[in-house]
C-alpha cells in the first residue's frame, strides 16, 4: 500500500464549483448521473484530469457534452486532454449497495439506503476529486420505489418532490434538494427509506425559525426525544458560548442499525448509529444518556467546526476533531451543572484519554496530533486525533483564559469561514487574537503538541525551607522516544497547581519577584527543567500539581501515602482529590504486582475510601467515581512489562477486600441511594444509581467470598422489578460479576425479556463477553463463553455494534479473559480479524489494534502474540486498513 505523506500535500489540479447528481436507487444495481462544473486550478502546474473510484461501473464519460478518451488506472479515472477553460463534466456509473458490507459509500441497512462518506467514501459512490479541500455545491436527485422507500433525503433545502411517471411505472417519485453552502464530498449524504420523523420547530436568538427532525424507524420514534432534546440543547448553548447559530432552514437526524462509528456531521443531515441516537428509560442506561446527548452535541458542533471550516487534507483532521471533542466536553460540563457534576464529567474524560490514549501513544500506532505519514485514513481516527487533539485545545483555553480563547475562535471564524484549512491557521487565529499571551509569546513552541507523538513525562519535586518559608518547586520534563521519533524537544505544559497545609488549608500563592497573591496559578513549563520559589509559605506544604489534569502528561509528584491522604481529604480542586484517591490504590496494586506477592489492602487505605463513602456532603456520583478502582490498561501503562493475569489477580483481590471490610458502609450507601421518583437521566439521580449499583455489585461480591444469599437474591429482586434500565444491568451485572448461581436465570431472562430490541441483545452480549474471569481459575470461564456465544442465532458478524459487543468486549476491554497462558485469545483474535477483514476492513482494524502493545508483554503472553499476528499478516489478501495496523505492529 502506498504511503502518504503530510509534506507531499499539493493543492488539485482542478477545482469542482458544482455537482448535479443523480440517483435511481436500486439496491442491487444503482444508477449514478453526475454533472459537474469544473475549472483548472492555475496555481498550481498543468496536469491530468485525475478521480477517483472505487468499486464502480463506469458508463460514461462527456466533457461538454461530448465523449472524450479516458484511462483508468487502479482507483483512477484519467482525463489527459482536460480542456485549459471551465467545462462540464459528465459521468455515468452504477454501484451495487447491496452488497456494499464495508458501510463505507452507499449501502443498504435493514431496507433503507444510507451514505457514509467520510473519510474517502464518495469515490464509492462516483468518480470525484474526493479530498476535502475541493468544496463544492451540491444539487441532490434522488429517484426510487415510493413504496419502499417513501422518505428521500439529502444535504440542505428540499426544492421539489413528486411522483415519476417513467414509461407507465407510477410507482416512483423523487425528491431534489440542494444545499447552498459549498462542502467537500464527505460530507455529502442521502437517506432513502420507510422512515418516521420526530420534528420540532426552534427559533435562534435572532429569530429565526428552523425545523428540526429525527428520522428513524417504525416503532422506535418514542425513543427519540432525548436525542431531539439534547440537539435543541446543543444549538442553544453553541449560539450561547460561541455565538455560532445554526445556518441552515432544516436540520436532520437519522439513525441506522449498520454503522461503522458513533455519528456522522454530513452537512445537514447527520447519521447516527442508533446506539448512539436511540433512548428511553426502559433500554438505556444513564451512561447511554449521556453518551447520546454528547454525541449528538458533537455532530452538531462540527457544523461549525467541520463543516463551514474545514480541514484542508486529512493530516488536518483533529483540527475538527480535536476542537469538536474539547466543545463537546465544554457542553456536557456546562449541562452537568454543578462544580462537582464538572468535576465528575472531567474526571470521565481523564479516565477515557488514560484507558484509551496512553496506550496508544506508547504502542506500535504511536503517532503526532497531525499524523506526518498514513496508508488508510481511516486508520487515524483515533484517540491521538481526538482525544489528545481536545486537551490541545483545552491548553490554549488553559493559556489565553476562557475570554481569550472565544476571542480566537471569533477571529478564526473571521478570517476561514468557508475555507479548507490546517492545524496551523487555527493556532494562528488563538494568538493573533490574544497578543502578549502565554500563547503567543512560545506559539513555534506550543504547537509541537501537533508533531510530536508521545505522553510527556512530568516530575515535580518541591524542597521547603522553614527558615526562609520558601517553597521551591522543580519540574522536568522529559518526552520518550516513539516509533520514527527519537529525538524530543521540550514541549509547552501548563501545570496549574495550588498548595495545601498539611491540615488542608488553602496555602496562598506568591511567586519570588511576583507582587500577587492567588489561590491557584498556572505555571507554564517549556524548558527541560524549570525552578519555581513560592515565598511567604508558613508551613510546609502538599502540592497540588495539574490540577483538573491541565495537560496530556504523566505526572511524578513524589507524594508519600501520607500528603496523598490529605489530598483526598481536602483539596480543593476536585480533580485532584479523585486522583490522589486513584494514586493510592494504584500504589498498592502496583507494589503487589511487582512484588509478586498477593495483595493486602491497609487500614489507612480503608479507612480513608471509607470516609470518602460516608462523608456527608460529597456527591453520589463523586464517590462512585473516586471508589472505582484505576482499570486494568491504565494499570498496565505503568509497568514496562505486563503480565495481565497478576494484574487482575491484584485487582480482583483489592474489590474483595474493600467490599468485605466497607460490608455496613456498602449496605448504607445502597439503601440511601433508592429513587422513588420516575426516571430521569440528571447528574445527581444517575449519580446516585451509578453508586448504588457499585454497592450492590460489592455486596454481591463480598456474599461470593461469605455465601451469604441475601445479597444475590436482592440483586436478583432488583433486576426483576426495575424501573429503569440503568437498575436492571446494574442489577444483572453484579449477579454476572460475581459469577453468582442467580446470573444464569437472569440472562436468560433478560434475553427473552428484550430478544426484539438489537441495541438491548448488544448489551446482553457485552456484559457476557465483559466478564472478569476468576483470578487463578485457568479454564476460563468468560473465554469459554464468548466462544459458545458465537454460535448463538442472534450474533453475526456483519452488524458492528454486535461485533464489538461481543468481541470487542473480550480482546479490548477483558484483558486477564483474552490474555491467556494457553494463547486461546490470540488464536481467537486473528481468526476474528480475518473474519472480519473479509467483510467490514474499517471494523477489522479496529480490532487488529488490540496487538498494539504487544511488545510489552510478560512471556508466555509476548511470543505467543507475536505468532498470531504473525498469523495475520501471512494472509495475502489482507485489506490496506488491516495491513498498516500489522505492519506497525510488527516495525
Ligand atoms: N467525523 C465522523 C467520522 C466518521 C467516520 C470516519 C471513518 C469511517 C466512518 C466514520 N463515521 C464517522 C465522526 C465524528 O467524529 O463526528
Ligand atoms: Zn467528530
Amino acid at each position: 500500500a502506498t504511503l502518504i505523506r503530510r509534506e507531499d500535500y499539493q493543492a488539485p489540479a482542478f477545482w469542482i464549483r458544482t455537482v448535479d447528481l443523480t440517483f435511481d436507487l436500486d439496491p442491487a444495481k444503482t444508477l449514478v448521473t453526475a454533472r459537474m462544473q469544473v475549472e483548472r486550478n492555475t496555481a498550481v502546474a498543468h496536469s491530468a484530469l485525475r478521480l477517483h473510484g472505487e468499486e464502480l461501473n463506469l458508463l460514461r464519460v462527456l466533457i461538454n457534452g461530448e465523449s472524450v478518451s479516458f484511462r483508468q488506472e487502479g482507483h483512477e479515472l484519467i482525463i489527459d486532454n482536460a480542456p485549459d477553460a471551465d467545462f462540464a463534466l459528465e459521468l455515468r456509473n452504477t454501484c451495487a449497495p447491496e452488497k456494499n458490507t464495508t458501510l463505507s459509500g452507499l449501502y443498504t441497512s435493514g431496507g433503507s439506503f444510507f451514505t457514509q462518506c467520510e473519510a474517502e467514501g464518495f469515490r464509492r459512490i462516483t468518480y470525484f476529486l474526493d479530498r476535502p479541500d475541493v468544496m463544492a455545491i451540491y444539487t441532490v436527485t434522488l429517484r426510487a420505489d415510493k413504496s419502499k422507500y417513501p422518505v428521500l433525503l439529502s444535504n440542505g433545502n428540499l426544492l421539489e418532490s413528486g411522483d415519476l411517471e417513467e414509461a407507465g411505472n407510477k410507482a416512483r417519485h423523487f425528491a431534489k434538494w440542494h444545499d447552498p453552502f459549498p462542502k467537500p464530498s464527505y460530507l455529502f449524504a442521502l437517506v432513502a427509506g420507510d422512515l418516521v420523523a420526530r420534528e420540532q420547530r426552534v427559533k435562534t436568538r435572532a429569530g429565526k425559525e428552523h425545523l428540526l427532525q429525527v428520522y428513524v424507524r417504525r416503532g422506535d420514534l418514542e425513543k427519540t426525544e432525548h436525542a431531539m432534546n439534547s440537539l435543541i440543547a446543543s444549538m442553544v448553548w453553541d449560539e450561547a458560548r460561541f455565538k455560532l447559530p445554526l445556518d441552515l432552514d432544516r436540520f436532520m437526524v437519522v439513525g441506522v442499525s449498520d454503522f461503522n462509528m458513533g455519528a456522522m456531521e454530513n452537512k445537514g443531515l447527520n447519521i447516527f448509529n442508533t446506539s448512539a441516537l436511540l433512548a428511553s428509560p426502559a433500554t438505556a442506561t444513564d451512561q447511554d444518556f449521556s453518551r447520546i446527548e454528547s454525541i449528538v452535541a458533537h455532530e452538531y458542533f462540527h457544523n461549525w467546526t467541520g463543516n463551514r471550516v474545514t480541514c484542508r487534507d486529512w493530516f488536518q483532521l483533529s483540527l475538527k476533531e480535536g476542537l469538536t471533542v474539547f466543545r463537546d466536553q465544554e457542553f456536557s460540563m456546562d449541562m452537568a451543572g454543578s462544580p462537582s457534576a464538572r468535576a465528575v464529567c472531567r474526571i470521565a474524560d481523564v479516565r477515557q484519554l488514560r484507558a484509551a490514549q496512553f496506550p496508544e501513544d506508547s504502542g506500535a500506532m504511536a503517532h503526532p496530533v497531525r499524523p506526518d505519514s498514513y496508508s488508510e485514513i481511516n486508520n487515524f481516527y483515533t484517540a491521538t486525533v481526538y482525544d489528545k487533539g481536545s486537551e490541545v485545545v483545552r491548553m490554549y483555553q488553559t493559556l489565553v483564559g476562557r475570554a481569550g480563547f472565544e476571542k480566537g475562535m471569533s477571529l478564526y471564524f473571521e478570517r476561514h469561514d468557508g475555507q479548507a484549512v490546517t492545524c496551523d491557521d487555527f493556532a494562528q487565529a488563538i494568538a493573533d487574537a490574544n497578543p502578549g499571551s502565554a500563547l503567543s509569546v512560545r506559539l513555534d513552541a506550543f504547537k509541537r503538541w501537533y508533531s510530536q507523538a508521545g505522553t510527556p513525562r512530568v516530575q515535580a519535586r518541591g524542597v521547603y525551607d522553614a527558615a526562609a518559608q520558601t517553597y521551591t518547586l522543580t519540574l522536568t520534563q522529559h518526552n520518550p522516544a516513539t516509533p520514527g521519533q527519537d529525538q524530543k524537544l521540550p514541549q509547552v505544559i501548563p501545570v496549574a497547581l495550588g498548595l495545601l497545609s498539611q491540615e488542608g488549608q488553602v496555602l496562598p500563592l506568591q511567586l519570588q519577584g511576583a507582587t500577587e497573591v492567588l489561590n491557584e496559578q498556572v505555571l507554564v513549563l517549556e524548558e527541560a527543567q524549570q525552578s519555581y520559589v513560592f515565598i511567604h509559605v508558613t508551613s510546609e506544604p502538599v502540592p497540588s500539581l495539574l490540577r483538573g489534569f491541565s495537560a496530556p502528561v504523566v505526572l511524578d509528584d513524589g507524594l508519600s501515602d501520607a500528603q496523598l491522604l490529605v489530598l483526598l481529604q481536602h483539596d480543593v480542586d476536585a480533580f485532584n482529590r479523585w486522583e490522589a484517591g486513584q494514586r493510592l490504590a494504584l500504589n498498592r496494586i502496583l507494589g503487589a504486582v511487582r512484588s509478586g506477592t498477593p495483595l493486602q489492602l491497609d487500614a489507612a487505605y480503608l479507612d480513608a475510601v471509607r470516609k470518602v463513602l460516608r462523608h456527608p456532603e460529597l456527591d453520589a456520583a463523586f464517590k462512585e467515581i473516586t471508589l472505582t478502582l484505576p482499570g486494568e490498561t491504565y494499570i498496565a501503562e505503568q509497568l514496562d512489562v505486563v503480565d495481565p493475569q497478576a494484574i487482575h489477580a491484584a485487582v480482583e483481590a483489592a474489590q474483595v477486600q474493600m467490599a468485605a471490610a466497607l460490608r455496613d458502609d456498602w449496605t448504607a450507601a445502597f439503601e440511601a441511594n433508592q429513587i422513588k421518583t420516575g426516571y430521569t437521566p440528571d447528574p445527581v439521580s444517575s449519580g446516585r444509581r451509578a453508586l448504588a449499583n457499585l454497592a450492590l455489585a460489592m455486596l454481591v461480591l463480598d456474599a461470593r467470598s461469605t455465601g451469604d444469599t441475601v445479597w444475590p437474591g436482592r440483586a436478583y429482586q432488583r433486576f426483576k422489578d426495575a424501573g429503569n434500565m440503568t437498575e436492571r444491568l446494574g442489577a444483572l451485572s453484579a449477579l454476572v460479576a460475581a459469577h453468582a448461581d442467580l446470573a444464569e436465570p437472569a440472562l436468560a431472562r433478560f434475553h427473552e425479556l428484550f430478544k426484539d430490541d438489537a441495541l438491548v441483545i448488544d448489551k446482553w452480549f457485552a456484559l457476557q463477553g465483559r466478564t472478569p474471569e476468576l483470578a487463578g481459575e485457568k479454564s476460563g470461564r468468560t473465554f469459554a463463553r464468548v466462544r459458545q456465544l458465537m454460535q448463538h442465532p442472534d450474533f453475526t458478524l456483519k452488524n458492528p455494534n454486535r461485533a464489538r459487543s461481543l468481541i470487542f468486549s473480550l480482546c479490548m476491554f477483558n484483558p486477564a479473559a483474552f490474555h491467556r497462558a494457553d494463547a486461546a485469545g490470540y488464536v481467537f483474535w486473528a481468526e476474528q480479524v480475518l473474519a472480519l477483514d473479509a467483510i467490514n476492513p474499517q471494523v477489522a482494524s479496529r480490532l487488529a489494534r488490540v496487538m498494539d502493545r504487544w511488545n510489552v508483554l510478560a512471556e508466555p503472553y509476548r511470543s505467543a502474540a507475536l505468532l498470531a499476528i504473525r498469523r495475520v499478516s501471512a494472509k495475502p489478501d489482507l485489506s490496506p486498513d488491516v495491513r498498516e495496523i500489522i505492519s506497525r505492529a510488527l516495525a
